[in-house]
């Protein structure tokens, strides 16, 4: 469901009564209905996967446990202060340590209080352990999860699909600006799933509230943690370690589908993959036309969000390629730092592409805004720069 952003109903001005009633409403109101707890979203999301429950439910714990202590508490005060205030005429008790409870309650209530933390503790301790200890079966399904500025790359290993996952402009996201992606992580419901979590760049952090763990993505690094879904549904999720610039770009889209569905587009996407790479492997030869078309798209997911949509990049951290030496100059300059990237900039190497998609770009890059090379680079040539 769409949760709508809470609107707040008037301007920020100077604080007044009525300002205040309005707020102690604001946090008062969802509390006594059910539907409105629903829309401010005050508790943990529902959860989705066994240990983000088993974890829910020891917060449900703690906060029963503490409900009920300080209404306990609460009432023990207000009794006391209500009943024998000064005006009934009682005086205060000058004999506090000689009475029964005066005497004991340094040992008892201690005592108490030892016994509810244990209880927490205890609890606490069997929740960490299945958070931590990612079941040892050999089947499990291992999904790598990898943070780049600023995007997701989501490797199912055991599929041999590969999901770029990428923010959407606020043109094609609508509402769900800065929470929803491209392509979804899309994941099966009633499996162990293990993901394995790393960086290619700075540090990030894998986040998903209906999941609950959230894990650092750390370069160099390879850490897990695993999930078992047990509802569908759409969760959404976010990177959860500042990560530079696009940091809030990094949205984490979780798509829960029954295990035939997963099934289903597990085949999509090998069908896919085997397709684009028999188009890329031939050694046909492409018009200015079709690689422009081809190579507006791919810019626009892979190379948009530092040198932006226009080509003139944000400098002095991201070079405009619209009128730029290299985009203008020699091909096999411009072909070499797209493939190779430039060592410790944010200009990673793409050689990942095929080679139909690398002269798409290129071509696209060297024939768009000012750029009038009137250079066709084909694939062919983008083999033999490798
Ligand atoms: C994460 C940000 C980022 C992304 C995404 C990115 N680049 Fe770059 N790019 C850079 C930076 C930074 C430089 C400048 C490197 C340097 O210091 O020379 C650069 C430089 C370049 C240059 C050389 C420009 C010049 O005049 O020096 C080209 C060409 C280029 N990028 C192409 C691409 C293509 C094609 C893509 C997409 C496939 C892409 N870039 C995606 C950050 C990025
Ligand atoms: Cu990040």
């Amino acid at each position: 469901m769409i949760q709508p952003e809470a609107k707040p109903t008037k301007p920020h001005g100077s604080p007044n009564l009525k300002h205040s009633l309005n707020g102690a409403l604001l946090i008062t109101l969802p509390l006594l209905t059910g539907e409105a707890m629903a829309e401010y979203g005050l508790n943990f999301p529902e959860p989705a996967a066994g240990v983000a429950r088993e974890i829910y439910d020891i917060h449900m714990l703690t906060m029963t446990i503490a409900t009920v202590l300080l209404i306990i508490v609460f009432a023990f005060v207000f009794y006391s202060l209500y009943f024998h205030r000064k005006s009934r005429g009682y005086p205060a008790d000058q004999d506090f340590h000689n009475s029964w409870f005066g005497n004991w309650s340094w040992v008892i209530v201690p005592v108490l209080v030892l016994g509810v933390d244990l209880t927490i503790a205890g609890k606490a301790d069997a929740v960490l352990k299945s958070v931590w200890d990612v079941p040892k079966e050999k089947n499990i399904m291992d999904v790598k999860v990898t943070g780049h500025q600023w995007w997701w790359e989501f490797d199912y290993l055991d599929h041999g699909i590969k999901v770029e996952s990428r923010f959407m402009p606020r043109e094609q996201s609508g509402d769900l600006y800065l929470r929803e992606v491209d392509n979804r992580l899309v994941l099966p419901t009633g499996t162990k799933i293990r993901f394995l979590h790393t960086s290619a760049d700075v540090l990030h952090a894998f986040w998903v509230p209906e999941l609950a763990v959230k894990k650092d993505a750390i370069p160099g690094y390879v850490t897990e943690t695993w999930a078992e879904l047990t509802r569908e549904g759409v969760f959404r999720g976010q990177c959860a370690e500042i990560c530079g610039t696009w940091h809030s770009r990094m949205p984490i889209v979780v798509e829960s589908v029954s295990p035939e569905r997963f099934a289903a587009w597990t085949g999509e996407q090998q069908a896919i993959k085997v397709a684009a790479a028999a188009e890329a492997s031939t050694d046909k030869t492409w018009s200015m036309d079709e690689l422009l078309s081809k190579g507006k798209a791919l810019y626009e997911t892979k190379c948009a969000a530092c040198h932006q949509v226009n080509g003139m990049g944000l400098p002095p951290a991201f070079p405009a390629l619209n009128g730029s030496a290299i985009t203008n100059g020699p091909i096999a300059d411009h072909l070499h730092i797209v493939l190779n990237g430039k060592p410790d900039t944010a200009m990673q190497p793409w050689g990942s592409l095929n080679d139909l998609e690398i002269a798409a770009i290129v071509t696209y890059e060297r024939n768009t805004w000012d750029n009038k090379t009137g250079d066709v680079v084909q694939p062919v040539a983008v083999k033999q720069a490798r």
